[in-house]
């Protein structure tokens, strides 16, 4: 066993608060966390352990990235430039690009070259304290490209992190198949073999007037439901499609985005138990000016998560700790909701319930910081004050 002790504890345990114990000891067995609380306190077989002194450094829950599209070939920064002179997002998806563009790039990249791209990118969040990432699927829309894709995603695992994994392979209709309808056949068709080779943790989809209808969402998480896999989806990002709803009534782990949520799509988010994923990057770097529903989330109970849903178009970002900066300055959501929503609503919204929180039974998975106070995190921008990071219990 190992005693962490001199810390400032950032707990997030319960509903609300820091939970912060000033004088605080972590004593950690094995990948768990055996007892959390106040140095004064000890339990009586912390006296056996190894100690470790942190000298009064904060500690927090390891941070969950909820939402990535980590494992892609290519760039899109042309695109970045083509949006600054003046196209939108979707002009650039309708003329070809967009997804697509990194569909292609995709495709052509070997499962090596996959690998070692992603692990760059992967080692860039965990660098600011990532410990539980999930990673979808999404560029490759052949059957392939999309097992190869979520084959590297388990891949990352090998870097320390905990990786979920998500088929996302309605994510754009992939130039072969015009035909919306038959592609989603074959996003249902190709489901259960990626399952049964234990390759797939969460269905997702792109419900959007450039993506899929709900009918046709419905019909993929149809098909998860048969296989029991949890669904989620990336719903009313560009326009009210009413997906919110639709994910809500399959029970849905969570819907992402969300900044054109009706107040119907809350309250079936908080009847179901689904987590609002917020994604400040992707806001931020496309400029969009329609605010996510937060205050109508914060009334009825929907739990909040944020995640940086790297990707090269939408949301070129490695940095959780720029989002939780961004989710307070964009979103207003205070400094304790955007780090409960990088650690423990971030775990929600992956199905997890043993991360998140500094409380005895939990993973050990937490992160040293040299910083005197949690809201520190958030409040500062462009630094990363992460001093270790300990992943099931190993640092
Ligand atoms: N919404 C997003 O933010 C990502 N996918 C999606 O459906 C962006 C994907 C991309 O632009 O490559
Ligand atoms: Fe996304």
């Amino acid at each position: 066993m190992k005693l962490w002790r001199g810390a400032r504890l950032a707990t997030l345990a319960g509903e609300r608060g820091w939970g912060l114990i000033d004088d605080g000891a972590l004593l950690v067995d094995g990948d768990r966390l055996r007892w959390v609380g106040p140095a004064a306190e000890l339990p009586p077989e912390a006296a056996e352990a190894e100690v470790i002194d942190l000298g009064g450094a904060l500690v927090t829950p390891g941070l969950v990235d909820c939402h990535t599209h980590l494992v892609y070939g290519g760039s899109r920064a042309l695109e970045f430039e083509q949006r600054l002179h003046g196209a939108s997002y979707a002009d650039i998806a309708k003329a070809g690009g967009g997804i697509r563009a990194t569909v292609a790039a995709t495709r052509v990249a070997t499962e090596a070259e996959l690998l070692a791209t992603a692990t760059k990118r992967a080692r860039a969040l965990i660098a600011e304290g990532v410990t539980t990432l999930e990673v979808k699927s999404g560029y490759g829309l052949d059957a392939a490209t999309e097992a190869r894709m979520l084959r590297v995603a388990r891949r990352l695992t090998g870097l320390g992190v905990t990786v979920r994994t998500t088929y996302l392979a309605a994510h754009a209709l992939p130039p072969e198949c015009p035909d919306a309808d038959d592609y989603i056949a074959a996003v249902c068709r190709w489901l259960p073999e990626l399952a049964e080779a234990g390759l797939v943790d969460a269905v997702d989809a792109f419900c959007e007037h450039i993506a899929f209808s709900p009918a046709q969402v419905a019909r993929v998480f149809d098909t998860a439901r048969r296989l029991g896999l949890p669904v989620k989806l990336h719903a009313e990002q560009l326009s009210d499609q009413g997906g919110a709803g639709l994910a809500a009534s399959y029970r849905a782990l969570s819907c992402d985005h969300l900044e054109f949520l009706s107040p119907a799509g809350v309250q079936a988010m908080a009847e179901a138990g689904t987590v609002a994923v917020l994604l400040p990057g992707a806001y931020y770097a496309l400029r969009e000016t329609q605010l996510p529903p937060v205050a109508a989330l914060r009334e009825a109970g929907v739990p909040i998560a944020i995640a940086t849903d790297h990707n090269p178009g939408s949301s070129p970002t490695l940095s959780p700790l720029l989002m939780l900066n961004m989710a307070c300055v964009l979103f207003r959501l205070t400094p304790e909701e955007a780090l409960r929503g990088l650690t423990v609503n971030g775990a929600r919204a992956l199905g997890l319930s043993d991360r998140g929180q500094l409380v005895a039974g939990q993973r050990a998975d937490f992160c040293i910081w040299d910083t005197s106070h949690p809201r520190e995190l958030a409040a500062c921008f462009g630094h990363n004050p992460l001093q270790q990071r300990i992943h099931q219990g190993e640092s």
